[in-house]
C-alpha cells in the first residue's frame, strides 16, 4: 500500500515540536514538507529546533519553510518562548552543525510546490492556525483537488474554549482565534476536514503518571527527549491557572499514524470571525460538514506515542 503523503505546518510549541519528532518515527507515512508559522512561537528558534530535530531524528532531504503570515490575535509571550527552550536542548546541539536547510520560499508557496509536485494526493497536518493554507488556496486554487484531507488541531463545540483574553467570551480554541478569517476561508472549500478538537484533547492532559513513566524509561533516547521537552511545561499544582498542558498536537499527529485511537463524528459547523466569540466553531444545521474527533482511547494513545519514541 502506498504511504500517506503528509505535509506538516506547525507553530513551534512544545507539542508541535514533539509532533515533528514523532512523525519522523512513523514508518507508515511519507513526510513531504515542513513549515513553521510564528503563532504560538517565535519563528527563529522554532525553525532552528525543527531543523535540528530533523537532523537528529529524521531522514535527510527535506528543508524547512518559514511562514511570513501574521495573525489577528497574538499568543501570550510566555507560551511563545517555549521554542527557545527546545532549541537549546543539548541533545539537539551535540553535533554543532545544522544540515537541514531553510527553504527559499515562504511557507504557503512551499506548500503549494509540495502539493503540485507530488503525483499523489497530499494529507495536510496543521497543528497551528490555518493562515498559510488560506493564503495558499487564494494563490493557487488548483491545489484543492490535490489535497486528500486536512487534519487540524483546532476548535471546540463546547461552551468552554481555551482562550481567556480581554474582550473575549472564552468560547474559542486558540488556533482558530489567532486567525479566525483563515479558518473561515478553509471552511468555504470542499476539503475533507478532520478536526481534533478540545473534546478529545481534554482527555489527554499531561498527568504526573505519564511524566513518571517517561522518566522511568529514559534509557531510550527518544523517551528521554519526550521527558526533556515536557519538562519545559511543568505541572503547577498549587497555582490554579490555565497552565495545564494537554497533548493537543500530539494526539492530532498520532491520529495521522493510527486512526483507531479515536472516535469521529460528523458535525455541521460555521466559524465566527468577529466580535466577542471570534474564533468559535459552532454547530449549525446548514453549516459545513467536518469530522470531529470527540473521543480518544487515552491509554492506547500514550502507549502508541511512547512506543514510537522508543524506535529512535
Ligand atoms: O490550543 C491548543 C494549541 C495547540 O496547537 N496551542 C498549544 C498547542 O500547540 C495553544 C495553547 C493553548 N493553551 C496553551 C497553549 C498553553 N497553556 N500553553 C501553550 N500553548
Ligand atoms: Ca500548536
Amino acid at each position: 500500500m502506498a504511504k500517506k503523503q503528509i505535509y506538516f505546518n506547525h507553530d513551534g510549541g512544545v507539542d508541535d515540536l514533539v509532533s515533528l519528532f514523532l512523525l519522523l518515527q512513523m514508518d507508515n507515512i511519507e513526510l513531504t514538507g515542513v513549515s513553521v508559522i510564528p503563532a504560538d512561537c517565535y519563528l527563529e528558534p522554532a525553525v532552528f529546533a525543527s531543523r535540528k530535530i530533523m537532523d537528529r531524528f529524521g531522514k535527510a532531504g527535506l528543508d524547512v519553510a518559514e511562514s511570513n503570515s501574521r495573525g489577528k490575535n497574538p499568543f501570550p509571550k510566555d507560551w511563545r518562548m517555549h521554542a527557545f527552550l527546545v532549541d537549546a536542548l543539548p541533545i539537539l546541539n551535540e553535533s554543532g552543525e545544522i544540515i537541514t536547510p531553510v527553504a527559499e520560499k515562504p511557507a504557503h508557496l512551499h506548500m503549494i510546490d509540495a502539493i503540485r509536485n507530488n503525483p499523489e494526493k497530499t494529507t495536510l497536518l496543521f497543528t497551528g492556525p490555518l493562515t498559510d493554507l488560506a493564503r495558499a488556496l487564494d494563490e493557487a486554487p488548483d491545489i484543492e483537488e490535490k489535497i486528500e484531507r486536512l487534519v487540524w488541531m483546532g476548535g471546540t463545540f463546547r461552551e468552554d474554549g481555551n482562550v481567556h483574553e480581554p474582550e473575549h467570551d472564552g468560547t474559542a480554541e486558540w488556533n482558530v482565534f489567532w486567525d479566525p478569517e483563515a479558518a473561515g476561508r478553509v471552511w468555504e472549500t470542499n476539503i475533507e476536514i478532520d478536526l481534533v478538537a478540545l473534546e478529545s484533547t481534554n482527555q489527554v492532559p499531561l498527568t504526573l503518571d505519564v511524566r513518571e513513566r517517561w522518566a522511568r524509561e529514559r534509557k531510550y533516547i527518544g523517551v528521554d527527549f519526550l521527558g526533556q521537552c515536557y519538562a519545559m511545561v511543568p505541572p503547577l499544582v498549587h497555582f490554579k491557572t490555565n497552565s495545564t498542558y494537554y497533548l493537543w498536537d500530539v494526539l492530532t499527529t498520532a491520529f495521522i499514524g493510527n486512526t483507531d485511537l479515536v472516535k469521529v463524528q460528523k458535525v455541521n459547523s460555521t466559524v465566527i470571525t468577529d466580535g466577542p466569540s471570534q474564533g468559535r466553531t459552532v454547530e449549525t444545521p446548514n453549516g459545513r460538514p467536518v469530522n470531529v474527533v470527540y473521543d480518544v482511547n487515552r491509554d492506547a494513545f500514550f502507549d502508541y506515542m511512547t512506543e514510537l519514541a522508543k524506535q529512535v
